[in-house]
């Protein structure tokens, strides 16, 4: 074998390496969530919000919002925000529409208050969700 043929050979066993690699890590999870205009949140095809996770998965938040009574100046509507979690990126600014996000369930079990810190109207106070991580 010569060397050029060496080095394609490498090249493509990287392309397919790259290619490969996302898949037997198992895409995220999608969670489908609403931040909804009368204050509320709610988890797609649930009846309670309540986002249950294996601890350190990893999950892709895909979130609508729409706008209550009340935004910020800047145009965000609500938040999704769980205190405990704030420096691990639990802590999303929401614009109207839908945005995604990606984010690790902590490695600790237990359960985690998500709730709106904008000022979104009336309901805002009562404006919660859970994340329940459990193995
Ligand atoms: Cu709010």
């Amino acid at each position: 074998m010569n060397g050029r043929r060496a080095g394609r050979i490498v090249l493509l066993a990287c392309v397919v390496l790259v290619a490969v690699l996302p898949v037997l890590g198992g895409a995220p999870r999608i969670v489908q969530i609403t931040a909804n205009s009368d204050n509320t949140f709610k988890l797609a095809g649930q009846k309670r919000a309540v986002i249950t996770a294996k601890p350190g998965e990893v999950l892709r938040l895909q979130i609508t919002a729409r706008k209550g009574s009340e935004s910020e100046k800047d145009g965000t509507v609500h938040s999704f925000t769980i205190n405990a979690l704030k420096d691990q990126g639990w802590d999303l600014r929401l614009k109207e529409g839908t945005q995604e996000f990606t984010v690790v369930a902590p490695t600790t079990p237990g359960e985690y208050v998500v709730e709106c810190t904008v000022k979104c109207g009336e309901g805002h106070d009562d404006m919660k969700m859970k994340l329940v991580v459990a193995p």
